[in-house]
């Protein structure tokens, strides 16, 4: 029980947060709009990271918030098993229509960990349902972050995301990650050296033999685990070596999705193409919890056979295609279309480059990495304190009034895709004063 309008800090379980750090010294925020957060005590804190990737036409938008108040009025929940509503097949239209060519079956989930879990799912069953259901393997790569679920942390390759919970997914396999700092070091866009990483697939084909193999699932731009951009060529060798042994090719772009890269989707701005893409994140501008997994024809109509009486894919949330999540994901796309945002960080790449490579030189900057509206600012770890330094800097940001993200010690900088020239100056000041600052 509260009485004050200051709750005690102890009920919450805070997700992938230093509990007892964070409850010592808080940091809240109480409103946003636009570019920006403001904290519990007043100040105006510029979002450097789009929320957590997923804010891409910035807070509070006048059109998505109505949506949504319009929505929770006319109809708050609608159950989407053997029953539906117009949104939901309307925003699948438009989902389609921003997929790559071929990409039109789209199925909802409530987040990018789901959307994870449902895409390999989908290629199980979609073997199996063509007589190949010894095609069970499944295959990640090191330093690959698929969300929190048994199935994502088994492809996945974020060690700490794994190693306190048993031996998860058996019949697993991962390609090696494609960081390479002595050859791409300061690489401005695509790295040039790593095509040849792909070929680690070629390795797994001959182990396990490519017959029991069912799917690849890789993120086109690698975010959580610190910005890492797919070498020249890497993903369209990835492609043709699937293609030949007959593996699903999964992108997870629940990061990369809805601008981020310039194009709706990372596929198109590396002009490959997945038979399977996962989504979330952007596709409702973060307001309502929602993901989507866009899959080619061919593989739904894999699944449609039988009985028409009977279910064809055992699968599906509660709250798959809730009416307030899809109410703001037609808002969120009008607001996308409306204002150009899904090209507009091809727009901004060069200038956004500038001023993330202008850090390099800076004390302790080890790598800058960037695509579209996706830095990395990689700085040399403390002597026996990994990530201090990077989460130092991020808390020196936020006491400036800068939002950014770490993960190990490389800053992330993923800002919304409205933002301005002069947004990205005042970015690269603010964190490069910070950077100066910490020891
Ligand atoms: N796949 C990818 C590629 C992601 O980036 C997920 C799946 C899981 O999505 P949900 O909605 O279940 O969180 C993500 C999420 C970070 C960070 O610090 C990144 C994510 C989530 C939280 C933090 O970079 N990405
Ligand atoms: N656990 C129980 C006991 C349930 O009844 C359900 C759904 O009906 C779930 C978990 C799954 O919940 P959701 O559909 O929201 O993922």
């Amino acid at each position: 029980m509260t009485t004050t309008n200051k709750p005690s800090l102890d009920a919450y379980w805070m997700p992938f947060t230093a509990n007892r750090q964070f409850k010592k010294a808080p940091r809240q925020f109480v409103r946003a709009s636009g570019m920006h957060y403001w904290t519990d005590d007043g100040r105006q804190v510029l979002d450097g990271v789009a929320g957590l990737w997923c804010v891409n036409a910035g807070h509070a938008r006048p059109k998505i918030v109505q949506a949504i108040a319009a929505q929770a009025q006319e109809m708050d929940y609608a159950p989407p098993f053997q029953m539906a509503h117009p949104k939901a097949f309307e925003l699948a239209e438009r989902v389609a229509a921003l997929a790559p060519a071929g990409l039109n079956k789209v199925f909802f989930t409530n987040s990018g960990s789901e959307s994870v879990e449902t895409a390999l799912k989908i290629a199980l069953a979609y073997h199996r349902a063509r007589g190949e259901g010894q095609r069970t393997r499944l295959i990640g790569r090191e330093r690959g972050y698929h969300g929190v679920n048994f199935g994502g942390i088994s492809v996945g390759g974020l060690v700490a995301n794994r190693k306190a919970f048993g031996p998860l997914l058996g019949g697993v396999d991962h390609l090696r990650h494609t960081h390479d700092a002595a050859r791409n070091v300061f690489s401005v866009g695509q790295p040039l050296h790593g095509a040849e990483l792909a070929d680690d697939l070629e390795r797994l084909c001959a182990l396990h033999d490519p017959s029991t193999i069912a799917a690849v699932i890789v993120e086109p731009v690698a975010g959580s685990t610190g910005v890492l951009v797919p070498p020249q060529g890497y993903l369209q060798r990835l492609r043709e070596i699937c293609t030949k042994h007959g593996i699903l090719l999964i992108f997870d772009e629940v990061i990369t999705g809805f601008g981020r890269t310039g194009n709706p989707f990372a596929a198109q701005t590396f002009g490959v193409t997945p038979d399977i893409i996962t989504a979330a994140k952007g596709l409702t501008n973060g307001c309502v919890p929602m993901g989507a997994v866009m899959v080619r024809q061919d593989i739904h109509d894999a699944f449609m056979q039988g009985p028409e009486h009977l279910i064809e894919f055992f699968h599906g949330y509660t709250y798959s295609a809730h009416p307030l999540a899809c109410a703001a994901g037609l808002a969120t796309l009008d607001t996308y279309a409306d204002e150009g945002l899904l090209t507009r960080a091809a727009e901004l790449e060069a200038y956004f480059a500038q001023g993330v490579h202008s850090l390099k030189g800076a004390p302790h900057v080890i790598d800058v990495r960037n695509i579209g509206l996706v830095g990395g600012i990689e700085l040399a770890s403390r002597e026996g304190a990994p990530g201090l330094r990077a989460f130092d800097v991020f808390l020196d940001c936020f006491a400036n009034g800068l939002l950014v993200r770490t993960t190990g010690d490389t800053v992330a900088l993923s800002p919304p895709l409205i933002i301005e020239r002069s947004q990205i100056d005042q970015i690269i000041e603010t964190l490069g004063a910070a950077i100066r600052r910490v020891a």
